[in-house]
């Protein structure tokens, strides 16, 4: 069933009682789907959508309805996907008898949960949004199994990538688009022009299929890759989504997933860290705030600055890229977040921001939580879960 507020409201009005129960039944839903570790299960289920917030309305307009459920185990395999893509677990190619490194890239539709109370259809590479992480190192040869499982035509594109023209992912100038079904292979060899952090996305329709999901991080190593000279590398991708019908990005994402359920990264104090960042978003810059830091910048768009600056803020539009520096000397729990303050709220019913999450709170914010060696754990933690870790108010 095709969903429209205007024809739900009609119907609230004349079925309320029934409409109370299917809502009491997916508030019980959405705290059977709270992250492990967090508040138990009934408190969780409040923190998410709190009793005066329970109307069917907002909930209702939160997902996209074609199929609001989404198991447990798959929740999992979703967290999974957003905590590889933080930690820099690459997707494993298959290396052909000559050498060349082959990887199997499918773009389908499935159901993605961008935050506790948000699920909607997107559009994806591999079942997970953003896309796998692709690395790769100069002078491999690389193959790229596309295939195409999209109701739409649709290609790939290497961002900032150096390819010959004809691996370029142009629609209809230096390639036939994919149709629906159909697939494509593209291949090159990685040349130093191509080291540093950067993204690929599809190149057709590309507002719309962007904001569905078609995107991910390509990192590219030097032959030699120099030894040790981060303890800890992490990347961030921001994404944006466009959920209930908008028209303008309304829902944003740090490896898939709108603050509460943006990933945490843990640090060991004195650490040296290097964060990835990279814009996928369409349409909108973002500005990206670290507490209790100053950080460097080294690189931007994949390039080393030549004179790495000192900052606390650095200013990403869409497609760009930044890699960050810092040494993990100041101990807490420090935010992470976009300083164009409504990338940080998650859309309400008049689309002016909601009062369901922690600190209502969204979007584009995190925490990265600088802790003694020992407490340092590497598993997917949901930001908002932090509310409740001991490491972090311990103090108040
Ligand atoms: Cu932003």
């Amino acid at each position: 069933m095709k969903f429209s507020p205007k024809r739900f409201r009609k119907m609230a009005k004349l079925k309320l009682p029934v409409l109370a129960a299917a809502v009491l039944g997916l508030g019980f839903l959405l705290g059977q789907s709270t992250r492990k570790g967090a508040v138990p299960q009934a408190e969780a289920a409040t923190t998410a959508v709190p009793a005066h917030h329970a109307d069917a309305d907002e909930v209702i307009l939160y997902s996209q309805l074609d199929n609001p459920f989404i198991p447990r185990k798959e929740i999992n395999r979703q967290d999974q996907a957003c905590n590889d893509m933080l930690r820099g677990h690459a997707m494993e190619p298959k290396v052909l008898a000559d050498g060349t490194k082959e990887f199997d890239l499918t773009a389908s539709a499935f159901t993605w949960q961008l935050y506790n109370t948000a699920r909607m259809t997107v559009w994806g590479y591999n079942q997970q949004v953003p896309g796998p992480l692709i690395r790769l190192k100069v002078g491999d040869k690389v193959k790229f199994v596309f295939k195409n499982k999209l109701p739409q035509e649709t290609t790939v594109h290497w961002h900032g990538l150096a390819v010959p023209n004809s691996e370029d992912g142009v629609p209809d100038i230096t390639q036939k688009p994919v149709p629906p079904g159909g697939s494509h292979t593209y291949a090159f060899t990685v040349t130093s022009q191509m080291v540093g952090t950067h993204l690929y996305h599809t190149h057709f329709n590309d507002s719309f299929q962007m904001d569905m999901g078609l995107h991910g991080v390509l990192i590219v190593d030097p032959a030699k890759r120099p030894a040790r000279p981060y303890d800890v590398e992490a990347i961030y991708e921001m994404g944006a989504f466009k959920i209930a019908g908008v028209d303008q990005e309304n829902v944003f994402t740090l490896n898939g997933k709108a603050f509460p359920e943006a990933p945490v990264l843990d640090v060991p104090q004195g650490a040296r860290v290097l964060l990835r960042l990279v814009n996928a978003s369409a349409e909108n810059q973002h500005v990206m705030h670290l507490h209790g830091y100053t950080f460097k910048v080294v690189a931007l768009d994949g390039n080393p600055v030549e004179r790495p600056y000192q900052a606390n803020t650095v200013d990403l539009e869409p497609s760009q890229t930044a890699d960050i520096a810092f040494t993990a000397d100041n101990p807490g729990c420090w935010m992470f977040h976009c300083h164009i303050l409504d990338h940080m709220i998650n859309p309400g019913p008049q689309g002016e921001g909601n009062e369901t999450t922690p600190a209502n709170m969204g979007g584009l914010m995190t925490f990265i939580r600088v802790l003694p060696a020992g407490q340092v754990k590497d598993r997917y933690e949901a930001a908002g879960s932090l509310y409740s870790s001991p490491s972090c108010n311990r103090d108040l």
